[in-house]
């Protein structure tokens, strides 16, 4: 008998609002293909709002709510509360929000709701910039980056929100990619598997606000892990660190170079960069390491 391959289930469906060629759209339905149909969403305004369509329509195929800027993880706390007082706790409720809804506007409210140690996964689509309103600087805009309002380069350097989250010593905290999707869906299903906060965060290459060709999304995705630019690691409690990817040493200049966001860039500022992510990715193996030594 001929073996048949199950297709999994798309809860993203065809037809969204996204850009061509968008690492965001693509971030989005793998994290709720790993997810599965049976969950409750929370979007926010974002990319992630545009790619769910306007109402009356919608191309996520599981319920959702549609919540202001600066609430997506107390809302989800309030849908997880709900759902409990049902009896209903097998329902997971999994908020996405962009970075400028992450890194800056709902900050306090993530950081209450992470305190609290609530009950939802929260993804933030990190495309590093306020993006659908036109490409504004954020928080998550690295140094030296090219946006609307930086036109010479982001003299900011990109807060380490992986670190901010890690200091409330939430059950689970990681970042995925677009180009790792095997990774990717571990996390998520490992997420899924766990109660309390859960944080993951995407890094979502942005073909307008990056200035990449429509087919570049995972290529620069690829680039920006193999770099060490975005490495792909967990968090556990706050404390146990765990490289989940051994990554090629590639020189920064290969992800900077392929984006047009960065074509401005000096040599010196290029060093700059190389020597800031050599430090972050020694201080992270680091950190990876003392947690072998204290198992
Ligand atoms: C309180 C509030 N302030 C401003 C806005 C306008 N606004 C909607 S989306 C957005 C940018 C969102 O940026 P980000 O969170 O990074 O998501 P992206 O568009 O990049 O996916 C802004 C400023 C709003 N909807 N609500
Ligand atoms: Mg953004």
């Amino acid at each position: 008998m001929m073996k048949m391959k199950t297709r999994p289930v798309e809860v993203l469906r065809r037809g969204h609002m996204a850009c061509p060629g968008c690492g965001l759209s693509l971030g989005m339905r793998m994290v709720l293909r790993a997810m599965g149909p049976k969950m409750v969403g929370v979007v926010v305004p974002s990319c992630v709002a545009v790619t769910s369509g306007p109402f009356p329509y919608t191309a996520l195929g599981v319920p959702a709510f549609h919540s202001a800027f600066e609430i997506a993880a107390p809302t989800a706390a309030g849908i997880a509360a709900a759902l409990k007082e049902q009896g209903k706790e097998d329902i997971p409720v999994l908020a996405f929000a962009g970075d400028g809804g992450t890194f800056d506007i709902g900050l306090q409210s993530l950081s209450g709701a992470a305190d609290r140690n609530e009950n939802f996964i929260y993804v933030c689509m990190d495309n590093e910039a306020y993006m659908n309103t036109g490409i504004q600087v954020s928080s998550a805009t690295p140094r030296y980056t090219w946006t609307g309002t930086s036109p010479t380069g982001n003299p900011r350097r990109k807060k380490q929100i992986m670190e901010i989250m890690a200091a409330h010593r939430m059950p689970y905290a990681a970042t995925a990619s677009i180009a790792f999707p095997e990774d990717l869906t571990r996390k998520i299903q490992k997420a899924k598997a766990m109660r309390g906060t859960r944080f993951i965060h995407m890094l979502s290459p942005c073909t307008t606000g990056w200035k990449i060709g429509e087919d570049m999304a995972v290529k620069v995705a690829m680039l920006s892990v193999e770099t060490n630019v975005f490495p792909l690691y967990e968090i556990e409690n706050g404390l146990s660190y765990t490289i989940t990817y051994s990554s090629r040493n590639l020189p920064v200049e290969k992800y900077l170079m392929a984006q047009g966001r960065y074509q401005h860039l000096q040599p010196d500022q290029i060093q700059a960069i190389q020597a800031e992510t050599d430090r972050a990715w020694v201080d992270l193996q680091g950190r990876a390491a003392k947690r072998k030594e204290e198992l």
